[in-house]
């Protein structure tokens, strides 16, 4: 894989300000990995693909978005939610056709750095929290998830969704089910580890 064609074509497509938030997100993404022991190399290529698609106009996304949807890769709901979830699916599958990124652990890590989901892998929550709380991200609560990312990646999850979830509870916006199904799988699965 072409890891530089890939950085340069998020560089072309990202204003500077999203680019450097990726950037954040890589340096992130790399030392919670390095703390997790996940593969550093899966960790950046995440990293730096997540947002690929955060500008492309709303007919774009939503044809490539249906054809994921008709490939049976994405859930046909995300279509009733919030527009902004779409960019993360459709840049899954924007890199493996472009970049031929074919590794699914990545492509997972991509497609659902937004909605969250359940059974996440190790590296869909680092993406998913270095997402949140790389050095430029500044809002209440993001000092809470970044004391805990490094001492609990379950915890951290909980608390950043329930602070994701509570934003959009403020605003009387749409919670999208696999949000809220991710959130609840968490906190079971810490039920679980407490009862053991
Ligand atoms: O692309 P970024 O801005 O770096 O971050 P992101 O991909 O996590 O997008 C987050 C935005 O999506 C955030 O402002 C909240 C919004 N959003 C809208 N509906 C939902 C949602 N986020 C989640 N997790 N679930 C939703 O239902
Ligand atoms: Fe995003
Ligand atoms: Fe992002």
């Amino acid at each position: 894989m072409k890891i530089d064609q890939l950085l340069n074509e998020v560089k072309n497509d990202l204003t500077e300000h999203r680019f450097r938030h990726t950037l954040g997100v890589k340096q992130t993404a790399l030392e919670l990995a390095k703390h997790y022991h996940v593969s550093p190399e899966q960790a950046e290529v995440a990293a730096i693909a997540h947002d690929i698609a955060k500008f492309w106009p709303e007919a774009r996304l939503k044809t490539v978005l249906t054809q994921e949807i008709t490939a049976g890769r994405v859930r046909s709901d995300i279509l009733q939610y919030n527009k902004e979830l779409w960019h993360a699916p459709v840049g899954a599958a924007w890199v493996n056709e472009r970049f031929g990124i074919r590794e699914e652990v990545i492509l997972d890590a991509v497609r659902y750095h937004t909605s969250a989901r359940t059974n996440m892998s190790a590296l869909e929550k680092i993406i998913w929290l270095a997402d949140y709380i790389e050095p430029n991200r500044n809002f209440p609560g993001v000092e809470t998830v970044r004391a805990l990312a490094f001492k609990d990646l379950d915890e951290a999850m909980i608390t950043g969704l329930a602070q994701t979830i509570q934003f959009l509870l403020s605003r009387r916006q749409l919670v999208y089910p696999l949000t809220l199904e991710a959130y609840n799988d968490l906190v079971k699965v810490r039920a679980q580890k407490a009862v053991r």
